[in-house]
């Protein structure tokens, strides 16, 4: 015990106080880390123990999602989730799991490498030290976690792993037919076999070296490629659209953020699309974060178009090819690359003045507008209400049913990297391409019949199909209804070799390099023609070099032709690199990007079942125990994964992607990594603004009579994020010091359901430390020390709620109801304080119930109940059935419909004696006549015909 903790000397030193919870949990605490309590023992290799309680039993994966460890450490908000998993998994490991709860940090991040280029400080030093902050904030809470399990993305030996399935995916390629990824391998060998066709069908023999690679390039699931993106140059880097802000900005600096091509590593997560969309249906998420997926991934099926021109074919994406009578212009993106090579010289004769833009020829027209546009989000371009823009090439096409010349234009509502990055405008039936016809005079040609009295302009419903017919192409839907028409255009397309059926995805390839120190190296060079290579797997972890210099170089903000410099890229000694990769050594440059943040939480939850293998990411044993899948068509993975909605997209589509690549090549049993989900509320807070609109310190506001003072001053109350700058942060620290983790963690359990957001609110606290103060009361006399706890029998009522409790609270734990099991818990521990000593047939398997909320207590009130060994493998209690039913029921007897009298009678006697019963305590109305009829509804009602 330690000096501070020391209870205060008027304190009964017997008294559940804080000081004593202190001394007390920091007790559990090391004797848990001591005794390894949390080991969760793996089928095979340094971390099984044949000897373990769960040895061999049915297993059960907690994840938590791991945390990024910023230096502002934790609120009582982050832990939420992190309580919720620990006293689920504790739980489960008393119902007989052997539980895998594990705790690492997602620990590449940009604070860190902002910090470093602000002070000079490496951003390792940052990182460690703020995880060592979390260790410690967490161990304060007596989380279970198995440490040895504690993985962090930075630890080479770690990132070694990432490295390795950036390889795996880099040298593997999806085989659409066999819907799954395949080792490039294979792919070269039916190129070469004759088996598959090369893209311009020459024997594969006569391809040079390099078209080789080009083809095989082409297929890798990781690439690179000249990608539109979001170019800083006043950062000195690419930015992710979540980076930038509605007005073009970047949300860091402010700086202007430009669309341009970079040479950038893409991930090919789109072949996935299908996979990831119908996969969706064997998991059990919530259906919000389902839908979420579902709009992200956006799957559209339609059609693409060619309309002639005299340079080349424009095609088109559209979902409605039964709408292609009504196309009475095109729009390219004005990115769009046919756009140069369409645009003639002059305006031709007829342009009309709306078209022009004022220019007095179309190339400066082009060339103007082409400007505006890249200063635009897609978010705003996309923006419906807004006023469209746009201009015309001088270009017209052929219509490909009609033969009509059809106007082409260019406006940013059309976006490059969506579809073709070209549409067939039908403004008719299209609200967008409706409004860019107005301001432009263009005809508005009906092709489906809008219901009587519609008035709109656009017609986006169904209908049958008007004004579409045209004879001499042999092209009739007129009549037609949706399906009906877009299945015969889509074949008279196909027929007539105009276009095809297709599908497009909002889904983008995945932008997978960035710029920056702070992330793992590529284990990628590249050679004298500039062609990636991958590194053998011999020469992994290719370890992150030391810097001086952290920060991306800082171009003029204004700039948009300014290349990135990187950070590593001025390591010259480390980019330039003599190798022997098989054909002698040779000079090769490395690559100098870094993997984005997302890479380590790709795969996290695969090395905390393994987090020693040195061979492999994990042993398949292992990998198959924890992720595999339970019974037949089982999608495998974690049993639950508790994280924030915030995630709903972007994480846990990357790390769906990456799993799949790796069970399509045999590397993991489960083909989804988590198979559970559940989304914890947030925690909110009150803040306060006082009559200027600052904030002032929320734990100084008193409230009176409904209003809120701040000293003399009265403020207003709002609700929102806990944080520095709302003056509202309440830390767990605080809440440990002034009542213990255990009250903590119960008050953080019993403030609604899990799944809820909830406003925080300090003086709520101590309900939940007294509760635990009267459990303390039911085991130890609080005046003398002494067990309050007898072993004679418990009287029958007490049995009888004991039993109804467990029932519930199993019920709730398995459903994660944490609010509703401690309010069963605080029913059974009121129902106790009545008696003078506690029956020990009650008091154990309180404790025992109170385990996983307020786990340092209970280990505390076992031992003292007598036990020498920790709790966490006790069994947790089973109720016994027959004190379910109820003992004795009670029953309205009606005489002729109206209620003459109540009877009780035990819960299981049989019919007549209920008749006999309710019979006698009616006599009196019946005055001794013979009634008619008696009827007994069983456990309801007796009703008595007189
Ligand atoms: C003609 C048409 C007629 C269209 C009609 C819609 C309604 P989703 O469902 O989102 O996939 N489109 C295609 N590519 C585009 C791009 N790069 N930028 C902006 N818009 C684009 O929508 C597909 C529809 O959005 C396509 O079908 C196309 O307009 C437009 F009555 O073609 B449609």
């Amino acid at each position: 015990m330690s000096e501070a903790a020391a209870p205060a000397t008027d304190i009964p030193p017997f008294r559940y106080t804080a000081a004593l919870a202190e001394e007390i949990e920091h007790r559990w605490q090391d004797t848990w880390e001591r005794e390894g309590t949390f080991h969760a023992p793996n089928p095979t290799g340094p971390l099984a123990d044949p000897g373990h309680p769960r040895a061999g039993a049915e297993k059960l994966y907690v994840l938590d999602m791991f945390p990024y460890p910023s230096g502002a450490g934790l609120h009582v908000g982050h832990p939420l989730g992190y309580i919720g998993t620990d006293c689920y998994a504790r739980y489960q490991r008393m119902a007989g799991h052997n539980v895998l709860h594990a705790m690492g940090f997602d620990a590449f991040g940009l604070p860190a490498e902002q910090y470093a280029v602000q002070t000079g400080t490496h951003p390792r030093t940052t990182t460690l030290a703020n995880i060592e902050r979390y260790k410690a904030q967490l161990r304060r809470l007596g989380l279970g976690h198995d440490e040895r399990r504690s993985v962090t993305t930075i630890d080479t030996e770690f990132y070694r792993w990432t490295q390795w399935i950036f390889l795996q995916v880099y040298n593997s390629w999806y085989d659409a037919d066999a819907r799954r990824a395949r080792p490039v391998a294979e792919l070269i060998a039916e190129f070469s076999g004759g088996a598959r066709p090369t893209p311009d069908g020459r024997p594969w023999a006569e391809l040079t070296v390099a078209e080789r690679r080009r083809v095989v390039d082409d297929h890798r699931l990781a690439y690179v490629s000249e990608a539109p993106v979001n170019w800083c140059p006043g950062l000195g880097t690419v930015l992710a659209n979540e980076e930038v802000t509605a007005d073009g900005r970047s949300e860091r600096g402010n700086f202007p953020v430009f669309k341009r091509n970079l040479k950038q590593w893409m991930m090919r997560i789109t072949a996935y699309g299908d996979r990831l969309l119908d996969d969706l249906d064997t998991l059990d998420w919530p259906e919000p974060i389902k839908l979420m997926q579902r709009n992200w991934i956006g799957r559209s099926t339609g059609a693409h178009i060619d309309f002639p021109t005299d340079a080349a074919a424009v095609r088109v994406f559209t979902t409605r090819p039964d709408t292609i009578f009504g196309a009475t212009y095109l729009v390219l993106a004005p990115e769009h690359e046919l756009v140069d090579a369409l645009v003639p010289a002059a305006w031709p004769a007829g342009t009309r003045d709306a078209w022009t833009g004022g220019h007095a020829g179309p190339r400066e027209a082009v060339e103007a507008y082409r400007k505006a546009a890249a200063a635009k989000t897609d978010m705003e371009r996309q923006a419906d209400n807004r006023e469209k823009t746009g201009v015309f090439t001088g270009a017209y096409a052929d219509h490909p049913v009609t033969g009509a010349p059809v106007p082409i234009f260019i406006a940013d509502y059309v976006l490059a990297g969506y579809g073709t990055g070209a549409i067939m405008a039908v403004p008719a039936e299209d609200e967008r391409d409706h409004a860019f016809a107005e301001v432009f005079e263009l005809p508005v040609v009906r092709t489906v019949q809008p219901p009587e009295g519609f008035t709109g302009g656009a017609y986006t419903g169904d209908g049958p199909r008007i004004n579409s017919a045209a004879p001499a192409a042999g092209l009739d839907l007129n009549g037609l209804g949706l399906a009906d028409a877009k299945a015969r255009a889509i074949g008279w397309l196909e027929a007539e070799g105009r276009g095809v059926g297709a599908t497009t995805w909002r889904l983008r390839d995945w932008l997978f390099s960035r710029q920056r120190y702070w992330g793992e190296p590529f284990p990628i060079v590249y050679d004298e023609t500039g062609a990636p290579i991958a590194l053998p797997e011999s020469m992994l972890p290719v370890e992150l070099p030391e810097v001086d210099d952290f920060s991306p170089k800082t171009f003029d903000p204004e700039d948009a032709a300014s290349n990135p410099e990187t950070p590593l890229s001025r390591r010259r000694d480390w980019v330039e690199v003599e190798l022997d990769l098989g054909d002698g050594p040779k000079r090769y440059t490395r690559e100098t990007n870094v993997m984005p943040q997302w890479a380590g939480s790709c795969w996290y939850e695969l090395r905390y079942v393994d987090p020693t293998a040195a061979d492999r990411f994990a042993e398949p044993e292992n990998e198959a125990y924890w992720m595999g899948p339970q019974r037949p068509g089982d999608c495998g993975g974690t049993d639950l994964y508790v994280g924030g909605a915030e995630h709903a997209v972007l994480h846990l589509l990357y790390s769906r992607f990456w799993h799949k690549v790796l069970f399509d090549l045999g590397h993991v049993s489960s083909f989804e990594p988590y198979r559970r989900l559940f989304n914890q509320g947030y925690i909110q807070a009150y803040a306060f603004t006082d009559p200027r609109g600052a904030y002032v310190p929320a734990e100084e506001v008193v409230e009176v009579d409904g209003r809120w003072f701040h000293g003399e001053t009265e403020v207003r109350r709002e609700y929102g994020k806990m944080g520095k700058s709302l003056r509202n942060v309440v830390t767990p620290d605080d809440m440990c010091a002034a009542y213990g983790a255990d009250t903590f963690r119960v008050y953080e359990m019993s403030m609604g359901p899990l799944e809820v957001s909830r406003p925080w609110e300090t003086r709520a606290v101590v309900g939940s430390y007294r509760f635990l103060q009267r459990v303390w009361r039911t085991v130890v006399d609080e005046g003398t020390g002494a067990s309050r706890v007898t072993d004679a029998p418990a009287d029958e009522a007490t049995r009888r709620l004991l039993h109804k409790v467990i029932d519930g609270v199993r019920v709730d734990m398995d459903a994660i109801r944490f609010n509703t099991a401690i309010a069963k818990l605080i029913e059974l521990t009121n129902g106790l304080t009545r008696l003078a000593e506690t029956p020990r047939e009650v008091a154990e398997p309180l404790v025992l119930m109170v385990a996983p909320f307020a786990p340092h207590i209970a280990e505390e009130l076992w031992r003292r109940l007598g036990h020498d060994t920790s709790l966490t493998y006790a069994d947790f209690p089973v109720a016994d059935p027959a004190l379910l039913v109820a003992e004795s029921v009670t029953y309205p007897v009606q005489v002729n419909g109206k209620v003459r009298g109540r009877v009780e009678v035990p819960a299981d006697a049989p019919e007549d004696v209920v008749r006999a019963t309710a019979l006698e305590a009616v006599a009196g109305v019946l005055a001794g006549k013979e009634p008619r009829k008696v009827i007994v509804v069983k456990g309801r009602m007796v009703s008595v015909v007189a």
